[in-house]
């Protein structure tokens, strides 16, 4: 088996500790009992060989043997392919299970962010609530059905999905409880707590 990492940057600021999104691939690989190990890109100095991984100068990127993958939600899918703890084998599981995990990212997280960033820039008037609002209720409306996002039963669309809600922010945005307790239920699994834990004693090692 080749050996998976997952780069992360050396040190991050307070404000960003436990939601560096290295966090997803070291809870994918906890859920899925994959042994992996975490390597450090600075975070003050991104070099052409960061670029060269990241063609954002962002983190993380994963490395499997000689692949090497960016953007946080293509490793997601590169470590489902190795386990089905995180995706279903079965063809209609398996399509519910993509279809919700790209919803994560692509109709949840794509809101959430801008609008987050506009938040905490101190907007006066943030143009993007009306727009998360609408997500966040959608949501709402299927958590309350369902325990589960896909093939009923856990799977790296609710990784996915919980980790984008579970910013305080967001989580403090109107009253949903159904996503309260699916965000709360998700994030108490012994994975995430281990992967949190990690991540933070990764930045202080640094401080
Ligand atoms: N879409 C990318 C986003 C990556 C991203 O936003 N990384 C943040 C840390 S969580 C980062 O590197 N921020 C510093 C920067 O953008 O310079 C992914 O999901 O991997």
């Amino acid at each position: 088996m080749s050996e998976l990492t997952i780069w992360a940057y050396d040190w991050v600021p307070d404000g960003p500790r436990g939601f560096v999104r290295d966090l997803r691939l070291r809870w994918a690989c906890e859920e899925a009992g994959l042994p992996y190990r975490v390597e450090s890109t600075p975070f003050k100095d991104r070099s052409e060989e960061h670029f060269k991984h990241q063609p954002f100068g962002q983190a993380p990127w994963l490395t499997d043997g000689d692949l090497s993958i960016f953007e946080s939600g293509a490793g997601l899918l590169h470590l489902a392919g190795k386990s089905e703890k995180l995706m279903p084998r079965d063809p209609v599981e398996e399509a519910e299970t993509l279809q919700w995990t790209i919803a994560a990212l692509n109709s949840v997280e794509m809101v959430s962010v801008p609008w987050w960033f506009l938040e905490v820039s101190g907007t006066k008037d943030n143009g993007l609530t009306g727009w998360l609002e609408s997500r966040l209720d959608h949501v709402e409306r299927v958590l309350k059905e369902r325990e589960w996002l896909a093939a009923s039963r856990f799977t790296v669309a609710d990784l996915l999905m919980a980790d984008v809600l579970r910013v305080e922010k967001v989580r403090a945005f109107g009253d949903r409880p159904a996503t309260e307790s699916y965000v709360t239920r998700i994030t108490d699994r012994r994975a995430f707590k281990k992967a949190h834990a990690d991540q933070m004693a990764h930045f202080a090692n640094a401080d």
